[in-house]
Order: C-alpha cells, then structure tokens, then sequence
C-alpha cells in the first residue's frame, strides 16, 4: 500500500529542505571554494557593471535611444514582466508550428497558450491532479512533429497518488480528452520529490525524471537501484505510439528539477535539487556514451552522503554547485540561444527557488566557466523557459513571468 506522506511528515527527522534563511555548513573542494569565489568577483564586478549600465542607459535615454545598447554594456540580463496573474505557474515553453505562441503549466493542473496578449485554455486535468507543495502538473512536452500529429506529452502527480506521464492529442489549440493515453504510471511512496520535467532529447527520444520517490535522503536507496524507476533519469521512444517501455538513462538523480538540452549543441544541463547542504548543477556532452550517475545517495554535489557503492554508469560530479548560505533548492534552466542579446548566446541561466538569485555560466572543456550573479532576482522562482525564438523567461510561482532580456 502506498503511503503519501505531507510534507511534514516526510521531512521529519531532517532540516528543512526549502525552508527560507536555511544556513548549512559545509566545506567544498578548492575547486568549488574557486567557483564560489569566481562567483563573488562577479557577483561585485556585475554591480559595478550594473551601475555603469545604468549611467549609459540615463545618458541615452537623454540621447533619445540606444537603451538596447546599452543593456549590452552592462553584459547583463534584465527583467521585465512578461505576464501576470497565472495561477502557479511551473513552465513556459512552445509548440512546432505555433512559433508565437508561449504555453504554460499552471501546477494546479491547467495548460495555457499565450499568444497577442489573449490567453486560451488548452488542458484542463485539475480534478485529476494531486496539487500542493511539490505535487501537481508539473511538465509539459510538445512532439517534435507536433504540427502534423498534434501530440503533446504531460507529467504530474495524480489524486491516485502516482506519478504519471500522460499524452494527448490537440484539435485546434485545445486537447480532446477523449485522446488520453497513459503512458507512465508510478505508485509515489512519498509526496515530495516528483521531477516531471519532460523534454524531447536530440535523438528524438523523451526525457523524464520522477525523483527518488522522496521523503529525505532517499530512505529506501531507490537512486541507485537498477529495479527502480526512482531517481533515474528515463527515456521513452515514442516513435511507436504504443510502446510504453522507459529505458533508464541514468542513475544517482535526487529531485531534477529541470533539465534541458543545448538546443544549438545538444549537451544536457540537469538542476538536481540538494538535500540539506548542497545543490547542484550538472553536465553531460552530446557525444557522451553510455550510462552515467550522477551519484545520489552516496554523494550530495561532491561530498558523500551516504555509505556504499555506485551501481552502476560513470559518475558525473557537478560542473557546479553551491550551500545553503546561498539558496536552498536549486531551479535548472536553458542555454540561452535567442537573438535579442548576441554576447549572452552560450551561456546556461539557472537560478534558486529560495533566494531568487539567477546565476549564468559558460561550460568550456566540460567545466563552469565565467560564472555570474544577474542583476535581479525571481522570487518563488520555479523555472524557467525558451520561446520558439530561443529568448528565454523566468517563471515566478508567485504568478508573474518575466522575459529576461
Ligand atoms: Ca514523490
Ligand atoms: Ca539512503
Ligand atoms: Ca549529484
């Protein structure tokens, strides 16, 4: 029998895992001291850069334009809202074939498209949808061959308490929910911890993740293990509508929350949320073979965790990571490949659900590089997502989506 756990319950005995002004200890790798203190220098160099930012965009202004300029100067992103007043919003992204149109997940189970200013319904599963905390609709995939099929893929924690990933068929704009078919369906032993993100990979396959099952410090070892679905990141070929086999793709992931290929290079970037100290980003090329860990729970970030042995697949460590002095859950994001901000192409935006900081970085040789702190910060930031166009937003829980720019 499954046991849904609250939130409380499942994080008893433990620290709060995004509890606000949380402060572990922890002590990192000179490596990671160097990233933390790169990260300061930039973090004073991107304020000296916002205040010159400022300066020019007064004097322009003066000039009658050239704010575009420079904004460009400053070598920073910036916010404005893009939209407000969703309901929880966890996810922007598009549609082949619908290239001006955003659609959004609101968590409590509804899929909206934005196009012009006029917001249509397209899903609507709430009364299906198990919604709270980290519970609800949480992922939303398009087919790559959308435009002739229509078919879009939807993860989220189910009233039945499971993990379910789900298709549908869209007329027009709007799903027929007659079209439903199930094509993932996991009981949830504990009610944290659901991943959800789904993504087509650049080898046509789709990507998902459902965490470890959840609770803290994976009690029941679910990410190592090669009988279980929890805490691996699956793969499903949906070439054949009918096949419902998930092939594991990789072991040793917490709660991944968010993960996204270079849309230019096709490498994976993956947001793995910490349990009490660290949180993490990680890296995997393209041409990388075989199977990799990313070795939860023998390690959180670089430091071990628990007692035992990897299972199996080469063990990733972070390209990046950080302590809870700095946040306390981190949100994954995308490479920005838009046009609007040429010098930024290449560089990875991620951010803290916690602090609200955005950070960027380049990877170079398989490592961070150039790591920045933005010059604003996304409270409740739960995600962040990619137009058709590669400009990207960054999605507050609070209801507001902002265009970064
Ligand atoms: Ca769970
Ligand atoms: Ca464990
Ligand atoms: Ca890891």
């Amino acid at each position: 029998m499954t046991k849904i756990l609250t939130e409380r319950e499942a994080y008893s005995g433990g620290g709060p895992e995004q509890g606000f002004g949380y402060r572990g200890s922890v002590r990192l790798r000179p490596s990671n001291r160097l990233l933390l203190g790169v990260a300061l220098v930039a973090i004073l160099a991107g304020a000296a850069a916002l205040v010159a930012g400022s300066i020019l965009a007064a004097d322009n202004s003066d000039a009658g334009g050239g704010s575009d300029r420079a904004a460009d100067a400053g070598a920073q992103f910036r916010r404005v809202v893009f939209a407000r007043g969703l309901e929880a919003p966890v996810l922007l992204t598009h549609a082949p074939g619908d290239a001006r149109a955003r659609y959004v997940v609101e968590q409590p189970g509804r899929v909206l498209r934005l196009r012009g200013g006029r917001r249509t319904l397209v899903l609507d599963i709430r009364r299906n949808v198990e919604y709270g905390g980290e519970q609800g609709l949480l992922g939303l995939a398009f087919h790559p061959r959308y435009a002739r099929n229509r078919l879009f893929y939807v993860a989220y924690t189910s009233t039945s308490g499971r993990n379910v990933v789900a298709r549908y068929r869209t007329r027009g704009t709007r799903a027929v929910p007659s079209t439903r078919k199930i094509l993932l369906s996991v009981p949830d032993p504990y009610g944290n911890h659901n991943g959800g993100h789904l993504v087509f990979g650049p080898d046509g396959l789709l990507y998902t993740t459902i965490g470890d099952g959840g609770s803290g410090g994976d009690p029941e070892d679910r990410a190592q293990d090669p009988d279980s679905l929890f805490g691996k990141l699956l793969t499903l070929n949906v070439s054949n509508p009918a096949n419902t086999r998930w092939q594991i793709a990789a072991f040793g992931l917490r709660n991944a929350w968010r993960f996204t290929f270079d849309r230019a290079t096709g490498d994976l970037y993956i947001g793995d949320v910490g349990q009490n100290a660290i949180e993490e980003i990680n890296f995997v090329p393209r041409q990388s073979r075989g199977i990799e860990n990313y070795g939860w729970d023998l390690y959180e970030g670089s430091q071990r965790f628990e007692d035992g042995e990897l299972s199996t697949g080469r063990l990733v460590f972070p390209i990046f990571e950080y302590n809870h002095g700095q946040g306390c859950s981190v949100t994954g994001g995308h490479v920005y490949r838009g046009r609007a901000r040429p010098a930024e192409r290449g560089r990875y935006v991620f951010g803290d659900y916690c602090s609200g900081t955005v950070w960027s970085l380049r990877v170079s040789s398989g490592e961070a590089r150039d790591v920045r702190t933005e010059p604003f910060q996304v409270g409740s930031l739960t995600s962040f997502g990619e137009d058709a166009a590669g400009e990207l937003y960054a999605i507050s829980g609070e209801g507001v989506i902002y265009r970064l720019t």
